[in-house]
């Protein structure tokens, strides 16, 4: 018998001398016991599901519409940057920096009414986020950009990227 394995079967000797076979299984016991109780434990899953709706242009979340007041064109027979059939997009808009968690990276944003039909009033969408005051008119979403349409009617608002905020 060679020294290491002298060693290994005196340490093994020690420690069966020491510990008991109950002792042993109550231990694995309470091991098994914690993994099951694990899954039971709360879990903060707000995160998640805020990461999801960022991605989902029918989601208020969805990171372009950062600084967006209005009804998102996306539930409303359009796209997240394009009219419904029917409306027109207003010339004038209000501006916003967002940041796209996917790249990392912040993009001005214009947000242009659609114009021509009554409201859609689904997906209402009120975030505010670098808003300023009415003194600053392009940089305020509370506004009916679609005051300068031939048909100054409301209906729903799309998010355009315009270009990429380079720091
Ligand atoms: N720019 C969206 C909007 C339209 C009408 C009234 C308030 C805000």
């Amino acid at each position: 018998m060679s020294a290491w394995d002298r060693l290994v079967e005196k340490s093994a000797r020690a420690l069966a001398q020491r510990t008991s076979r109950r002792g042993l299984i109550a231990g694995i016991g309470r091991v098994l016991m914690g993994a099951a109780l694990l899954p039971l434990l709360p879990i903060d899953r707000s995160s998640r599901a805020q990461a999801a709706g960022a991605q989902n242009p029918q989601e208020c979340e969805y990171w372009k519409y950062c600084a967006i007041d209005g009804f998102l064109c996306s539930c409303c027979g359009g796209s997240s940057s394009s009219c419904p059939p029917g409306t027109q997009p207003s010339p004038i808009t209000w501006i916003g920096t967002c940041h796209n968690p996917e790249d990392g990276r912040d993009y001005i944003v214009s947000y242009n009414d659609c114009c021509g039909k009554s409201s859609c009033g689904d997906c209402e969408c009120n975030r505010n986020e670098h808003e300023k005051p009415m003194y600053r008119l392009s940089r305020n979403n509370d506004v009916n950009w679609c005051m300068a349409n031939a048909d100054a009617n409301y209906h729903c608002s799309v998010s355009v990227i315009l270009g990429v905020s380079e720091p």
